[in-house]
């Protein structure tokens, strides 16, 4: 009789405890089975209902089924808990949240986007050409002469005897006047390459923005009042600058542009070489000699010319002290931008 009920018991028992599902559940389940009034402890209260010489074994066999009932409910209980554990393992409040990184432009081209738009506004278009230039376009249409130095292999990646790779934007502007009759007024910015040792100050590609505006009558007045124009959009109204001659090949007369050194602010140091001042451009009037490359008759039409290295421009404005970095795509510069 008590046997019947000890397997009807560990059935019942078994039956519940594997459809629990949660601690809830098996709360209510010890309290129905094992808790001091539970069926467990009824059993036991029956024994003293039975025969004597049964005691023995059927005492045995309720101390048996308290056990196994007792290991299968901490069994399940364990179980719980540890699921709970693992959930709140993944979840820990006191971590910082999760940083969503939001690419953006590097800071060339933010700083060639810049330049482009102060030159937009004052009526340039912008053309881009071929970085593979022939030795005409780079150097004989400019008025280099035969002997000089850029055309040495030292300072120019030559491809062949003819093609290279271009060492300024400037030779775009040549296919832009043999295509367009003037009035022409352009800006090019593009990549350019120079044979030269990588240093701190200098690297073996960087980016220029070369301008022309062709005209009759387009003076060096004009020039002058558009570079300043540009450079107080860029620096801030309350740029000083000057003008120095110069010399290029593809311009008569020549000059520099300087403005007064970020870092010392005019009164001299390393960065300017002690004489307060920074060049920024080159420019000049187009010389005659390539008009008549492009066929624009020099008699007519004058013209103004610049060029600028967008490397250089940046690092005087946001004080980069090494050029190599832009290149390196290290976050930690990239990320101050
Ligand atoms: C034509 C004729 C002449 C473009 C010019 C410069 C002066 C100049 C340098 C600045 C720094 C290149 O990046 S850099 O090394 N450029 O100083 N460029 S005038 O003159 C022209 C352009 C087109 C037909």
């Amino acid at each position: 009789m008590l046997d019947d009920q000890v397997i009807s018991i560990k059935k019942d028992f078994i039956k519940v405890i594997d459809e629990a599902k949660s601690n809830t559940d098996l709360e209510q389940i010890r309290i129905k089975f094992l808790s001091r009034n539970g069926l467990l402890s009824q059993l036991f209260d029956k024994l003293k209902d039975i025969p004597k010489e049964q005691k023995p074994q059927a005492g045995k066999n309720l101390n048996l089924l308290r056990s196994e009932l007792t290991e299968i409910f901490d069994s399940k209980q364990k179980e719980f808990n540890t699921h709970r554990d693992d959930k709140k393992s993944q979840i820990d409040l006191t971590l910082p949240g999760y940083q969503y990184k939001i690419g953006g432009k590097h800071i060339l081209t933010q700083t060639l986007d810049e330049i482009k738009s102060i030159f937009k506004g004052l009526g340039f278009s912008v053309y881009e050409g071929p970085e593979v230039e022939s030795d005409y376009y780079n150097f004989e249409a400019l008025n280099f002469p035969a002997d000089h130095p850029a055309r040495d292999m030292q300072d120019t990646f030559f491809i062949s005897e003819k093609f290279l790779l271009r060492t300024h934007t400037t030779p775009v502007q040549v296919r832009i006047l043999e295509n367009h009759k003037p009035p022409v007024r352009a800006i090019m910015p593009g990549r350019v390459y120079r044979n030269e040792a990588v240093s701190a100050r200098s690297y073996c590609m960087f980016h220029q923005v070369d301008g022309i505006y062709v005209d009759t009558g387009v003076t060096f007045a004009e020039l002058k009042g558009t570079l300043v124009s540009f450079a107080k959009q860029f620096y801030g109204e309350n740029l000083k600058y000057r003008f120095r001659p110069s010399f290029f090949p593809f311009t008569e007369p020549s000059a520099e542009m300087d403005i007064t050194c970020f870092l010392c602010k005019g009164k001299g140091c390393k960065i300017c070489k002690n004489t307060g001042w920074l060049e920024i451009l080159g420019c000049g009037m187009v010389d005659p000699n390539v008009f008549n490359y492009v066929d624009v008759d020099p008699e007519k039409f004058t013209g103004y010319a610049f060029g600028m290295g967008i490397e250089r421009i940046g690092l005087l404005k946001y004080g980069i002290t090494d050029i190599r970095m832009y290149f390196e795509n290290d976050l930690r510069f990239l990320k101050q931008f």
